[in-house]
Parts: structure tokens; C-alpha cells; sequence
């Protein structure tokens, strides 16, 4: 990355353009400057308008200070006749800054007489890496890690510096860097042997303003500890947890704290050991308090063996159930980490009603960038236009998730895309959702019209002819997905484990306890207050508003209610036949995608013309797949014919 260099995808959006400028610039830095915003602000401006931007008798000046009065990971801008300043708040808030002018520069949008001012709206914004001490990464589509190899710490500080870079230009400042889903050999990370690499890594991130956080085994102090229990009301199992932490704390000073999965998915916890989650996360809670550290304790636990007979358990019920009754126990630096939607990360669902719910309980929100459900960065899928209705979405009458940011909940967090392509995130157009992720956990008043605007700009230029129609096709991609996937929020029409491409009955004959309970003449789970009774865990509000087949919102119909495929829908077609017209609707979305492509050649890099045509052409096939199995299945289980008369493989 750097200086001087042409278009690399390995620069994703901080790539060199050569725009033109007035007049040149000295550079101007205060000492208390951090070494790393002022080499920022030199290459960045280097690599936007060429090494001539820097002439030491330049009559204007970029000059870099810092100013208390800010909030400390906040900035301020100021184009004035004199020049640019940069005022951030703290070292990491001049870093902000430098990264905000890049930006503001880069999209060509910071003329003289501008200043501009901006804080993050939470306090975290954190990146969880779901890489096995292997070298593997669960759902990563980019390759392997960037972290591990052969069960250890294994790394290229190149790149994890670069790595560093890309994350601190969108404002993250935590990183979680190996998988919930804590193995023998990850939980050994904890270790006297392991600590010091875990520290090498913790260096390299310092200086870009992110801390170090680890995913935890909740059995450490049987596994690594010799104990015999890891009964989290065990005094022998708190001290040696109290231990540990302070000989991480040692290795890491400023190190965030622990990431935690329990209880889920054949994972062990307190639950398992008859104890309440709130003590087992207050026991972790207690040991980093000392050091200003926190405990970010998942909620996604639920019957992952529900039976198909068993129609009184429902899935989306389970977090509410479990965690709030137990609001007000947790500790001050416990944060419940809360996934957007009550399933999984499906294409389309509502909000969880867990996230605004704890009143006196700390939450984090947590979004997932690789495309585990939607499209394994071989399908387009552009996450800031759903993320925008996960923050747009209400909690009540009066309040959406976006006015909670901020406040009940105070963390961002997101699953990683990012393994050890050259690219990054093997789709070149998947690094807009690392991008958009880091945008939005900073400022999620930002629409996604605007942050993929940027995007585009940093990355491809700001030719009209390439902003248009790319935005088109990214602004598009969501909608052409969601309508040749599973209908009306059913969600989980996909193959089994690998969840890419369709499989419309896999889950429902397979033991994992997830039903759409399709038959000949009806489909989904009535989660109603006359049914499974989900629709209870919202705000009385939102409650009558899901009740209701009129005034559900028709996207999640099929979230909320169990329908007869003869449903009239309010485009006055029949659920079915709403079935039949998106599917192919979405085939036809794609090839168009694939057109407007093809216009762009002479315009776009070739490594990225070439490279993500390969994946609009697999996309083509994947979709084309889907409208015929989905549209089959309908239509076998219906026997009624598409009122267009198109093709349906029988
Ligand atoms: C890390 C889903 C995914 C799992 C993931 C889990 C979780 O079940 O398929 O790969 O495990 O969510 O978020 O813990």
C-alpha cells in the first residue's frame, strides 16, 4: 500500500488518484502528534494528488494539533485561507481527522471554507475475526487468516499493519481476533507460551487506536488450568480467571477484554453447570474491571435440537427469553452482544426484540459483514442498504435502533470479511461492506446511498459514468438477492451448513430445529400473539403492528405468519404468484448487473473488471438455480401454474 503506486486491490479504498490541486502545502505538526497520523496525512495526500503536493516553502500549510476540547476520538476540519488544520480530540482522534480530510479530499468534497466536525457515536467499534487457530476461517470467503496458522499465532506484520490501517481509516478501535467458537488449541492463546505473540499483535495495532480483544473458552480453567470444574460461583475457578487476567494485562495493558460464546451450539457455559449467564459473565467481568477492561457476553443461544414436533418452541424467542428476566444482574462492564436479527443473519429479518429491551443492562449490536447467508462474496450483495433498515427499524412508536446507538447500546461490533486473498475480501466489491461496517458503527445516521458514494469514489475515481452505475448496481444488489432467495423473510432456504445456494426443505428435515413448515397449501411458523406469541417481546406498538397480516410489513410476512399461498398481497398478486415474479425478477436483476458491467470495461481496472465479472457469471448461475428450485418446490407443492406461463422445471 502506499506512495507512487498504481491501482492495487490490495488497497481497497485507500487506493492513489491524480487528482489536481491549486497550490502545494507544507506540513505542520504539533509534537504530541502521533508519528502514525503524521505519516498518514503525508502518504494519503501523496497518494491522492501526487508527491509534488509537499513543498517546504509553500505559502499554505496542513498543520495537525490537538485540541482537548473535542471529544476525545472526535476532529475537526477547517479549509481556511491559510490552509488545513486538523484538531482531534486525543492521538486517535488526529488520526480520525487525518483519515476524515483523506476522505473529505477524496470525494471531493472539502473545498476552502469548510469545516467539518465529527465524533464517533459509540464508544466500541469493535471487529470480530471468526479465524481458527488453524488457519482456517469459519464462513470466510477470502481465503485463509491473516492471524494463524498450524494451531499458533503466525503472522506478516506487513500486513497486519496494513490490515490496521484499513480498519483505523473507518474509525475501528477494537478487534477480536480469533473465533467464538473457541477450540482446545485457541483457548490455549491464554497461555504464558502464547501471550507474548498475542502482544506482538497488540503492538501493531496500538498506534492505529485498536485494542486487542480475545474470544474465550468458557472451560479455560479446566482446560488450561487443571481445575475440575469451571463453575463460574467457584472460588478456585474466579481466582484462577483473576490470574490470568493479570498476566494478560501484563502482556497487554490496554487489552478490551473478553469475547464470549456459552451455551450455544454445543458450546458449554453456566447454564450447563445450573448457573444464571449473569454469573458467569460477572465472573469474567470482575477479573478485567481492575484494568478498565469489559466483557462482550453473546446472546445467541437457543435449542439448536429443537424437534419438528415440538411447536411450542420457537427459535426467535430464545434470547428475549433467557437474558431479560435477568436485566439489572449483570455487571457495569458486562455488554450483551446482541446479532441485529432474532434468527441468524438472514437476508431479511426484523430486529431483535432483545436489543433496546435491557434497560439497565449494557448492549452491543453485532452485524455481520462476511456473507454467510447472503451470497459467500461470490454473489453481490451490498450490507450498508440492509444495515440502514436494521438501524432505521423501530424499537417503539416514538424511537427507531438508530436513536439507541449511542446510548443503551454502546458497541458496534461485526463478523469480519477479511481473510488472506490478495483482495482482501475475495469479492474486490465485498471491501465496500468492510467499509460501509466501520461507517456506519461511527456514524449510523450516514445513509447507505452516501457511504457506498464514498466508497466508490475512494476506490474507482470520481468519474460520473463509473459513480453512476456502479451505485446503481451496489445500490441494487440487496433487492435482486433477497428476491431470488427465500420469500418474505422465511428465510433458510439454503444447503444445509454451507448455507449457499438452495435447498427449500433442507433445514426441515434436519435436526438443527429450524421450520418453515411448508405444506400444499400454507407456509411458516404463526409467531403471533396468537401463535408461538413472539410478537409479544416488542413494544405493545410494534406488538399490534406485526400482529396483523395488513399492517405487518409485507417484506417479513412471512417472519410473522403462517399464509395461504392464495393470499392477495397488496401489488394485488397471490403469494405464489409474488413467489414466481421475484424469483425470475431477481435472474433478470443479475443480468443486468452483468450489462451494465460489461460498460464499465474501458473505465475500471482490469485486474477488477476481469476478477469481478468471473463472480457476476457464477452469481447468473447461483441465481438462476435458485429460481428454478424454489419456484419448483411451489410449484410442486401447489400444482398451480405461473400466470405468466414461464418455464418452472417440474
Ligand atoms: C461462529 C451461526 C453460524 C456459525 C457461527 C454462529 C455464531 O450458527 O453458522 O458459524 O459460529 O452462528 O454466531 O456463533
Amino acid at each position: 500500500m502506499g506512495i507512487g503506486q498504481e491501482y492495487r486491490e490490495y488497497n481497497a479504498w485507500l487506493q492513489p488518484h491524480s487528482y489536481r490541486f491549486k497550490e502545494p502545502f507544507r506540513l505542520n505538526t504539533s509534537p504530541e502528534v502521533p508519528m502514525v497520523a503524521r505519516d498518514e496525512c503525508k502518504a494519503g495526500m501523496e497518494r491522492l494528488f501526487g508527491s509534488g503536493i509537499w513543498q517546504e516553502d509553500a505559502k499554505k500549510s496542513v498543520t495537525l494539533h490537538i485540541n482537548s476540547q473535542l471529544p476525545a476520538e472526535g476532529y475537526r476540519l477547517t479549509n481556511g485561507s491559510n490552509g488545513i488544520a486538523v484538531e482531534g480530540g486525543s492521538q486517535n482522534g488526529i488520526l480520525y481527522g487525518v483519515f476524515g480530510l483523506l476522505r473529505a479530499l477524496g470525494i471531493g468534497q472539502f473545498d476552502e471554507g469548510t469545516v467539518a466536525e465529527s465524533a464517533p457515536a459509540v464508544e466500541r467499534r469493535v471487529i470480530n475475526q471468526w479465524d481458527r487457530a488453524d488457519g482456517t476461517v469459519e464462513r470466510g470467503y477470502a481465503g485463509n487468516s491473516i492471524f494463524f496458522k498450524d494451531d499458533r499465532l503466525d503472522f506478516n506484520p506487513e500486513r497486519i499493519r496494513d490490515y490496521a490501517r484499513l480498519l483505523a481509516s473507518i474509525g475501528i478501535n477494537v478487534i477480536a481476533i480469533n473465533n467464538v467458537n473457541v477450540t482446545e488449541s485457541s483457548a490455549r492463546l491464554l497461555t504464558a507460551e502464547a501471550l507474548p505473540k498475542v502482544a506482538e499483535l497488540a503492538d501493531i495495532f496500538r498506534p492505529y487506536g485498536i485494542r486487542l480483544a480475545l474470544s474465550v473458552h468458557f472451560e479455560s480453567p479446566v482446560l488450561l488450568g487443571g481445575l475440575q470444574t469451571s463453575d463460574p460461583l467457584d472460588k478456585r475457578v474466579a481466582a484462577w480467571w483473576n490470574a490470568k487476567t493479570q498476566e494478560i494485562y501484563q502482556a497487554i495493558p490496554d487489552f478490551s477484554g473478553y469475547l464470549m460464546k456459552a451455551d450455544s451450539e454445543f458450546r458449554g457455559g453456566p447454564a450447563s453447570l445450573g448457573r444464571t449467564q449473569a454469573d458467569g459473565a460477572n465472573m469474567l467481568a470482575r477479573a478485567v474491571a481492575p484494568f478498565g477492561g469489559v466483557v462482550y457476553w453473546r446472546c445467541f443461544i437457543y435449542n439448536c435440537m429443537q424437534d419438528w414436533r415440538d411447536t411450542d418452541t420457537d427459535r426467535p424467542k430464545a434470547a428475549y427469553d433467557l437474558f431479560k428476566p435477568q436485566d439489572g444482574l449483570f455487571e457495569k462492564n458486562v455488554i450483551l452482544q446482541v446479532k441485529n436479527g432474532p434468527s441468524d443473519f438472514q437476508v431479511r429479518e426484523p430486529n431483535s426484540p432483545l436489543l433496546g429491551a435491557m434497560k439497565h443492562t449494557r448492549e452491543a449490536l453485532e452485524l455481520q459483514i462476511t456473507q454467510e447467508y447472503t451470497g459467500h462474496q461470490i454473489d453481490l450483495y451490498n450490507l450498508a442498504v440492509q444495515w440502514e433498515e436494521v438501524f432505521s427499524f423501530p424499537v417503539n412508536r416514538n424511537q427507531v435502533l438508530r436513536d439507541l446507538i449511542g446510548n443503551e447500546i454502546d458497541t458496534v461490533a461485526a463478523v469480519s470479511n477479511v481473510g488472506d486473498d490478495e483482495n482482501w475480501t475475495g469479492h474486490t466489491l465485498a471491501q465496500a461492506n468492510l467499509y460501509s461496517f466501520g461507517r456506519l458503527a461511527w456514524n449510523p445516521r450516514l445513509t447507505a446511498r452516501e457511504i457506498t458514494d464514498e466508497w466508490i469514489k475512494l476506490t474507482f475515481g470520481t468519474e460520473p459514468e463509473v459513480v453512476e452505475k456502479l451505485t446503481d448496481i451496489m445500490m441494487s444488489s440487496r433487492g435482486a438477492y433477497e428476491k431470488y432467495n427465500a420469500p418474505l423473510g422465511i428465510g433458510w432456504m439454503v444447503n444445509i451448513n454451507l448455507h449457499y445456494g438452495p435447498s427449500p426443505d433442507g433445514y426441515e428435515f434436519m435436526k438443527w430445529g429450524t421450520y418453515h413448515r411448508a405444506n400444499r397449501v400454507a407456509i411458516g411458523v404463526d409467531r403471533t400473539s396468537r401463535g408461538t406469541g413472539f410478537t409479544k417481546q416488542y413494544d405493545p406498538y410494534l406488538t399490534e403492528i406485526f400482529d396483523s397480516r395488513e399492517t405487518c410489513p409485507e417484506e417479513l410476512l412471512l417472519y410473522f405468519h403462517r399464509l395461504p399461498y392464495t393470499y392477495v398481497l397488496k401489488s394485488g398478486k397471490t403469494l405464489l404468484q409474488h413467489i414466481y415474479d421475484t424469483h425470475f425478477e431477481g435472474v433478470q436483476e443479475v443480468e443486468r448487473f452483468i450489462a451494465l458491467w460489461e460498460t464499465l470495461k474501458a473505465k475500471l481496472p482490469g485486474t477488477t473488471f476481469v476478477s469481478v465479472k468471473q463472480r457476476l457469471l457464477k452469481q447468473l448461475e447461483n441465481a438462476e438455480e435458485w429460481r428454478d428450485v424454489i419456484n419448483t418446490f411451489f410449484y410442486r407443492l401447489t400444482g398451480t401454474t405461473d400466470e405468466k406461463g414461464r418455464k418452472i422445471y417440474e
